[in-house]
């Protein structure tokens, strides 16, 4: 029975993390959704939830289960493919764990060990949602939400906590050297970008400052500090960048994505949106694009939504989110973005710089009113319909 269920539990295991992926008939001329996620709760090795021993689980019973494989952090190495994923287990505490793939788009396969952060901070009990960034000091710098037990909390509230960013760096994604948490003005900080240059010659990061754990209060939006000293990390003024906006789709909060993509015309940044509805948060994925020399000033902002969940991406732990924190820019152009659906499974879109510039000059800004967005999709039907009748 141990013997026959571990092999057939094996081959499963072997034909998923196998199987090719497809792209889906969708089009939008933007990007290109896959049938398939890249990784799910069902990609998590079986050693890392199985005693394999008979003599201590002669029922081949599950020990440590996962229970969800989300927002990744993305890096190509030496024409490989790699994700530094947010793996949540049965127990709620989420670590993060490499999974490599020849194409990006198929294939991902975890490295048999989690990734073993230095512990340097004892408060710390949950830590998720890595940022890669390919620094131009020469390491790859892990930027992540590390997230503690509020201290000030009322006694029998078990739910508020305080958001850090967690910085870690790294050569292999092998060996992380642990650097002390970002010191911003904002109490709570949550998906913190490094920016991969210099400007004028400091370490650069998007924030994302709030009031509370949940609620970013007063927070306004995505914001640009500069720092110093990554040895030592203090952003101490925050400029707004991507503001929050009422009526749209960062009209509860947004947050930093991927690290920015250098392209000619600008910085390409893919990040997420929050609205709220009757059935809760809506978080959607968005784009805009900031100047080379200035990366806080937003250039090129595009009306509404990049990606939002659609089908079965729409249901999860969380319902109706996708989320993204990693991309990866290949020397051809092409550009796969990972993003999570409903905080359950990762994905790929993939798409070109090429796309994603003309999406984000081309696309008309939102015009914030109904009556104007009337005006919008008319005046296109006009040309269209102009063009057709000639
Ligand atoms: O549950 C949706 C997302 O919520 C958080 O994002 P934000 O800080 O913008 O609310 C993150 O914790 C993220 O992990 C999660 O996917």
């Amino acid at each position: 029975m141990f013997k026959e269920r571990l092999e057939r539990e094996l081959a499963k295991y072997n034909t998923l993390i196998t199987r090719k992926n497809q792209p889906t008939d969708e089009y939008n001329g933007i990007f290109t959704r896959y049938k398939y996620p890249v990784l799910t709760r069902e990609h998590a090795p079986l050693v890392w939830r199985y005693d394999f021993n008979e003599k201590t689980n002669p029922l081949f019973i599950e020990r440590l289960g996962i229970n969800a494989v989300l927002n990744a952090g993305a890096i190509e190495l030496d024409g490989k493919y790699y994700v530094v994923a947010r793996v949540e287990g049965n127990d709620r505490k989420s670590f993060f764990a490499v999974a490599e793939s020849p194409n990006g788009i198929d294939n991902f396969k975890f490295w048999d060990y989690a990734i073993e952060l230095p512990d340097t901070c004892e408060k710390e009990t949950n830590v998720y949602d890595m940022r890669l960034t390919k620094h131009e000091d020469g390491w790859i710098y892990g930027v992540f939400c590390s997230e503690a037990k509020d201290p000030d909390a009322a006694p029998g509230d078990l739910s508020s906590a305080v958001a850090e960013a967690g910085i870690a760096r790294t050569k292999d994604l092998k060996t992380w050297e642990r650097l002390p948490n970002l010191k911003t003005v904002s109490p709570q900080q949550r998906n913190v970008v490094l920016h991969p240059e210099f400007v004028d010659g400091k370490y650069a990061f998007y924030t994302r400052p709030m009031d509370g754990f949940i609620e970013t209060g007063n927070g306004s939006g995505i914001c640009f500090g500069l720092c110093d000293d990554i040895l030592n990390p203090v952003v101490e003024e925050e400029i707004l960048v991507s503001p929050r906006v009422y009526h749209t789709i960062t009209e509860v909060k947004n947050g930093a994505g991927a690290v920015p993509i250098k392209t000619d015309r600008g910085w390409v940044h893919i990040a997420h949106g929050v609205r709220n509805t009757a059935a809760g948060l809506r978080y959607v994925i968005y784009l805009f694009v900031t100047d080379l020399k200035d990366p806080s000033k937003v250039i090129a902002a595009p009306s509404g939504y990049l990606i939002a969940p659609m089908g079965e991406e729409r249901v999860g732990d969380v319902s109706n989110v996708v989320f993204t924190n990693g991309a990866i820019v290949k020397e051809s152009g092409e550009v796969y973005i990972y993003y999570a659906s409903s905080d359950t499974r990762l994905h790929v879109a993939t798409t070109t710089i090429e796309r994603l510039l003309d999406y984000a000059f081309n696309t008309p800004e939102d015009p914030l009113r109904s009556v104007d967005c009337v005006k919008q999709r008319n005046e296109l039907v006009r040309k269209n319909l102009e063009l057709l009748n000639k």
